[in-house]
């Protein structure tokens, strides 16, 4: 285990006292400094550069990765940001880790890095021991696992694990392709390629190739001038905040969304275009941290089960711990495991888990160049030995504790500006009035040194690392604080 960093840093936020506090990344600043405007001169001629060469209007700054640390990202022009937002949530233990940075100086490590096989085809011998466990050791309950490249290639391919499964069960085991399956597929018509369908939500975001983007419903942006598919919508869950105080009004909410689930699977039915699946996220991310209730989930695996289609839960941005769980779905206490699991982000390689029957019975189904990539899972070993050895699920909820009841309190100190604190973890997210004000304040928080994100219309959403400290989050808080007051 590496040695820690200890310094006496001032603490922010209720207590305002000093005293130590104990980094679990060594070498970490000891706050936010922020010594330009942001983007600073640096980052603005990079901008400029890279503007040349590709459309470049989402860059905000240019990172210097080589000083940046544990929950601080320090960009070119050597301002220290507090990072609670970690690269749209993928950064699973801060930046520069030393268990990170050690693994590719074991020489096996390295060359498995370095000779990326086609592990469909060619394999290395440490391949099957390595998913067994790495991956499958952080399992939700199933026991087939694909890698893959990133989120949207994960819920591609599994997309298709779907379909699959659900027209094998219709032609019945054992039965061949019909040769007009065969021909009729090449031309994309039925019934080899069927009128099958996936139910996703408004809201949603799976991704953004081609069938991912058809259950994508969070932008417009992300959709306009793509063709896309007929599949049903159905509505998420929006509930009234606190929960406690609006439990009927979000009961029947739920109700509500639920019966629209099982009217469109009949409605397409009907209409000769089966749902085969559902997918869904634990908490609707890119949409607007939208939760909804385990009863939900559970009623609507009920749901996908009765009417024989698969249940997709995609975890690629709430997985790997950050709900103060491995897996976010977890909290929702299911009857039995989803169908299928995708995940990416955090977890550094992209893939999903499945059960056998989501398995195809024939090669080469669900398969590209790389499926995934080795060097990715010899750094999530890492990864997951850290979130084991340091308790880090706990760390989630002790840090995750400290900043929901921080933003508890913001948002009764200033009813007028924000409202809605929820989320699980330090997988937290408020809303501000309006877009403006939302956009304001991360600007604001930026200037301070603070980077947190947004999702929704108006929504403020934190996804920090989860080596994020309570000492980190009373930063987060005081700086939160000192931008209301400005706002005001
Ligand atoms: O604008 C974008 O493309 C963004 S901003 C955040 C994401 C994408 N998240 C990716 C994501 C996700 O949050 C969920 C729940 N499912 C799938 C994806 C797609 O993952 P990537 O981006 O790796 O393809």
């Amino acid at each position: 285990m590496w040695s820690r960093s200890v310094g006496v840093l001032k603490t922010f936020g209720r207590a305002g006292n000093t005293r130590a506090v104990t980094s679990l990344v060594p070498g970490e600043p000891k706050e936010p400094s922020v010594i330009t405007a942001v983007p600073g001169p640096k980052s603005q001629k990079l901008i400029d550069d890279l503007n040349s060469i590709n459309q470049s209007g989402s860059v905000q700054l240019f990172g210097n990765y080589d000083k940046s640390i544990g929950n601080y990202l320090i960009d070119v022009d050597e301002n220290i940001f507090l990072d609670a937002f970690t690269q749209i949530s993928s950064i699973p233990i801060g930046y520069n880790h030393p268990e990170l940075l050690k693994v590719f100086k074991d020489e096996h490590k390295l060359k498995t890095l370095v000779n990326r096989p086609a592990l469909g085809v060619f394999p290395g011998d440490y391949w099957p021991e390595k998913l067994r466990s790495v991956l499958l050791s952080v399992s939700p309950g199933l026991s087939q696992v694909m890698t893959m490249m990133c989120g949207s290639c994960s819920n591609e391919n599994a997309y298709k694990a779907l379909f699959i499964h659900y027209r094998g069960r219709e032609r019945g085991e054992d039965v061949d392709f019909s040769e007009l399956e065969k021909t009729s597929c090449m031309i994309n018509q039925p019934p080899g390629a069927p009128k099958l369908t996936l139910l996703s939500f408004h809201g949603a975001f799976h991704g953004r190739t081609m069938a991912t983007l058809a259950t994508t419903h969070s932008k417009a942006i992300h959709k306009l001038d793509v063709p896309s598919l007929d599949w049903p919508i159905a509505h998420f869950p929006r509930y009234k905040y606190p929960l406690h105080e609006h439990q009927r009004d979000n009961e029947a909410e739920d109700r509500q969304c639920l019966a629209e689930v099982q009217d469109l699977i009949e409605k397409y039915k009907k209409k000769g275009r089966p749902v085969a699946g559902i997918v869904v996220e634990p908490i609707q991310s890119e949409g607007g941290d939208n939760e909804a209730s385990p009863e939900f989930f559970q009623q609507l695996q009920r749901i996908a089960k009765h009417n024989g289609a698969g249940l997709l839960i995609d975890e690629v941005q709430t997985g790997c711990g950050a709900t103060g769980k491995m897996w976010c779905h977890e909290h929702f206490v299911l009857e039995s495991p989803p169908d299928i699991v995708t995940f990416s982000k955090k977890m550094l390689t992209g893939g999903f888990f499945h059960n056998l029957e989501m398995r195809p019975k024939q090669p080469y189904r669900i398969f590209n160049t790389w499926i995934g990539d080795p060097g990715k899972l010899l750094l999530l070993e890492a990864v997951l030995n850290v979130i084991k050895q340091e308790n880090l699920l706990h760390q989630v909820q002790k840090s995750g504790d400290v900043l929901k009841a921080g933003l508890l309190d913001l948002e009764k100190e200033n009813p007028s500006l924000l409202n809605s604190v929820r989320g699980r973890g330090t997988f937290l997210a408020v809303n501000a009035i309006d877009t403006k004000l939302r956009d304001n304040i991360l600007v604001k928080l930026k200037a301070k040194g603070v980077i947190a994100g947004s999702c929704g219309d108006h929504s403020v959403r934190l996804r920090p690392s989860l080596t994020f400290q309570e000492h980190h989050a009373n930063i987060f808080l005081d700086k939160f604080r000192q931008v209301l007051q400005e706002v005001k």
